[in-house]
C-alpha cells in the first residue's frame, strides 16, 4: 500500500438536487446556488464542481464581457468561503443545437455551437482558477446505428478536442465515460476509449480520464478496474464515486449503498495507486433519493464520504500479508471470507 495520506472532497451544485425524475416533478424546493454552496461549507468539503452554466447561467445568451464579469465574481465569493473550483464542464446536453449530439451532430452548424461553448466553458475555468475541462460526452453517440457513421463520430471528436487543446494551452481534458444514457450507444463507452481517443489528439498528455463508478458498472465492468488501469497510464485526473445497483437507469446511488464490497475495491485502489496525491479530488456525483424530505438533503453526501473514509480505514488495516499467504495457496476461499469477515468487523 501507499503511504497514508488524507483525501480532499467535493460535489456540484447537481447533487443537492431536487427530486425530478422523467416520471414526476421536483420533490423539493428549488433552492438558490448560494445555498448550495453554503451547504458544501457547512459540511466542510474542500471544493465544487461546476456545469460552465452553474458558474454562468443562461451562458448561451450571455456576451463574453458578462460572462467574464460573473465568472470572476463568482470567484471572489468561492475565495470568500475558502472553497476551489475542482473542474468545469460543458453542458452539452440542453441546447436545442445539441438534439441530435455536439461534437459529433450531423449538422455542421451544430457542431460549431458545441465547440463555441466549449470554448467558453474553458474561459470560465481559467477565470476560476482551474486547469481542468471534464467532457461528459451525453449525447456523442447514436440512438439509431444508420443515422451517424461511427469513424467520421471519432475523428469529430478528435478535431473537438483539438480545439479545445490549441485554445488553451494549459488546460486538461478529463473524459467521463458513460455507455448509455440518453444515448442507446456511446461512442466512448468505457476508460480504454477515452485513454485511446487520447492518443490521436495534438496533446495525448493533457487528454485524461474521470471514472465514475456507476458509469463503469453500466458498461459491465468493475470500477476498481477501471481506476488501476487509468492510473497505470497516470490519467486518472477526477473521480465520481457513487454507487449503482444492477443494469438499470443511473442511479447516482449514495457512494457503498448497493455494494459494500465493489466500493471497498475501489477505495483499496485508489490506495494503492496514490489517488490524490497530486492534488486529484474525490467527488462524489450522488443524488439524494426522490422521497428525502428537506430536513435531510444533505444526508447522501455526508454519508457518501463517511462511508468512504471508514472505507479507507477498511484499506488500509486489511491484512496484506495474510491475504497474500492465501493467494500463494490458491486459497480463494478463505480470501474471500477473509474480506467478508473484514468488511463486516468484530
Ligand atoms: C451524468 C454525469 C454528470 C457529469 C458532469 O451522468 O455524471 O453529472 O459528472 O457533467
Ligand atoms: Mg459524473
Amino acid at each position: 500500500m501507499a503511504k497514508a495520506h488524507s483525501y480532499k472532497f467535493c460535489f456540484g451544485p447537481w447533487n443537492l438536487s431536487e427530486g425530478q425524475d422523467p416520471y414526476g416533478p421536483p420533490t423539493r424546493p428549488a433552492q438558490s446556488f448560494d445555498w448550495k454552496l453554503e451547504q458544501l461549507k457547512k459540511l466542510g468539503f474542500d471544493a465544487m464542481m461546476f456545469h460552465d452554466d452553474d458558474a454562468v447561467p443562461d451562458i448561451d445568451g450571455k456576451s463574453d464581457t458578462q460572462l467574464r464579469k460573473e465568472a470572476r465574481e463568482l470567484k471572489k465569493r468561492l475565495d470568500g468561503a475558502g472553497i476551489a473550483a475542482e473542474m468545469v464542464a460543458p453542458r452539452l446536453w440542453f441546447s436545442p443545437l445539441t438534439i441530435d449530439g455536439a461534437y459529433t451532430s450531423n449538422d455542421p452548424k451544430c457542431r460549431q455551437y458545441a465547440i463555441e461553448r466549449s470554448l467558453r466553458c474553458i474561459d470560465i475555468a481559467r477565470y476560476l482558477g482551474t486547469d481542468l475541462i471534464v467532457l461528459w460526452l451525453a449525447r456523442e453517440g447514436t440512438y439509431l446505428r444508420e443515422s451517424k457513421n461511427g469513424r467520421r463520430s471519432v475523428e469529430l471528436l478528435v478535431e473537438a478536442l483539438d480545439k479545445m487543446l490549441a485554445y488553451d494551452r494549459k488546460i486538461r481534458l478529463a473524459i467521463e465515460p458513460k455507455p448509455n444514457e440518453p444515448m442507446d450507444h456511446a461512442y466512448l463507452p468505457t476508460i480504454g476509449h477515452a485513454l485511446a481517443i487520447a492518443q490521436l489528439t495534438r496533446d495525448p498528455k493533457r487528454v485524461g480520464c474521470l471514472i465514475e463508478s456507476a458509469h463503469a458498472m453500466l458498461a459491465g465492468l468493475d470500477p476498481a478496474d477501471e481506476i488501476d488501469f487509468a492510473m497505470a497510464f497516470g490519467k486518472l485526473w477526477s473521480l465520481h464515486l457513487n454507487d449503482q445497483n444492477g443494469l438499470k437507469f443511473d442511479q447516482d446511488k449514495p457512494f457503498g449503498s448497493a455494494n459494500l464490497r465493489v466500493a471497498f475495491n475501489q477505495v483499496r485502489a485508489l490506495e494503492r495507486n496514490g489517488y490524490g496525491k497530486n492534488g486529484e479530488y474525490v467527488c462524489f456525483d450522488v443524488h439524494p433519493f426522490r422521497p428525502t424530505k428537506v430536513e435531510h438533503w444533505l444526508a447522501h453526501l455526508e454519508n457518501s464520504r463517511r462511508t468512504f473514509l471508514r472505507l479507507v480505514q477498511k484499506a488500509r488495516t486489511f491484512n496484506e500479508k495474510a491475504a497474500k499467504a492465501l493467494i500463494a495457496d490458491r486459497n480463494y476461499a478463505a480470501l474471500d471470507q477473509m474480506v467478508i469477515e473484514h468488511l463486516m468487523g468484530r
